[in-house]
């Protein structure tokens, strides 16, 4: 049966931490080529329509963990911490996989990427699963530790603002739309990017309620992933819209 063996957890969220340094690298001058940022001369057959295509690609997230969980033996019943937090991640990836995706109106997404991205989000899943499940060691009173009400509160904080940005993004348009519009209300009055901003929040949060490197890993990659994306979605709009709104920032409200 498995156990934990610190050394991989070490050794695959550095590699986590590796590939942040390179998305970063590949994605500040150029943005990674899905949705508004995709060159016209990819073929129809190289894509699946966005419903599919973040539904597989995310239910790894969700399915590896939930796995990992519900298969331990002996059951981990102690501490609650380590059960209550990796539902956590389960909770988001539920959403993320199960109801995101069925309301989303984004344009069909390239095959290639979607294949990174699972095997990106299985890395994940398991990472963040097996290290919770079978690693953490927390007090039995780390549920009223500052570190985990703090990052609870965070975690559900950007939640909250990333799916309300994400409702408001879907709103901009009518079923069968592939247009964009300047996207308005919520966050969006500060910033570009402000779905990804609750993303970003939300991991922080999360990696600070675990106060683990796997998370911490996880919480800097996302950074390095979405970040430039919204830098690079902060310019797409100045340069297509005369009328973008001057005092909008590209990710943190007021700062960058
Ligand atoms: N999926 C995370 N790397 C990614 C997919 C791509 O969940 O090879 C990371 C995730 C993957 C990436 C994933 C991992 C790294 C990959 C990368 C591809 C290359 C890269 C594999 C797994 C890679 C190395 C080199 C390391 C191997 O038509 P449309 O689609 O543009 O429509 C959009 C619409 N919209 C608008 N509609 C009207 N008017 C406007 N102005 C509009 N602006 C946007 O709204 C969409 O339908 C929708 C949202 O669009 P957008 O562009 O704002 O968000 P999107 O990037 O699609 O993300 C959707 C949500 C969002 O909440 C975001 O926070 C979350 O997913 N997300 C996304 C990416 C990664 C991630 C979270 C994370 O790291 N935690």
């Amino acid at each position: 049966s498995m156990q934990c063996y610190s050394g991989l957890v070490l050794a695959l969220s550095s590699l986590l931490g590796a590939l942040a340094l390179l998305q970063l690298s590949l994605y500040l001058r150029v943005p990674s080529r899905y949705g508004k940022h995709e060159e016209r001369l990819c073929r129809p057959r190289g894509r699946l329509p966005a419903r599919c295509a973040w539904f597989l690609q995310e239910l790894p997230s969700f399915l590896v963990p939930a796995l990992l969980l519900a298969l331990r033996s002996p059951p981990r019943l102690e501490p609650l911490g380590c059960r209550l937090l990796c539902c956590l991640f389960c909770w988001h990836y539920f959403y993320r996989t199960f109801i995101y995706p069925f309301f989303t109106r984004g344009r069909p997404f390239p095959l290639q990427l979607l294949f990174f991205g699972m095997l990106f989000c299985i890395y994940n899943g398991f990472l963040q699963g097996y290290y919770l499940i079978y690693c953490a060691e927390y007090p039995n009173d780390w549920c009223t530790d500052i570190r985990f009400t703090s990052g609870l509160l965070l975690f559900l904080l950007g939640m909250g603002i990333n799916i309300h940005s994400d409702l408001l993004l879907r709103q901009l348009r009518k079923p069968g739309e592939v247009t964009y519009k300047i996207p308005q209300g919520g966050l969006f009055t500060y910033v570009s990017g402000a779905n990804y901003f609750g993303e970003i929040v939300e991991w922080f949060g999360f990696a600070i309620a675990t106060w683990s490197l796997p998370a911490f890993a996880f919480a800097f990659f996302t950074l390095c992933c979405i970040g430039p994306r919204a830098y690079h979605h902060h310019r797409y709009y100045l340069k297509t819209f005369t009328d973008y709104p001057k005092s909008r920032k590209a990710l943190i409200p007021f700062v960058f």
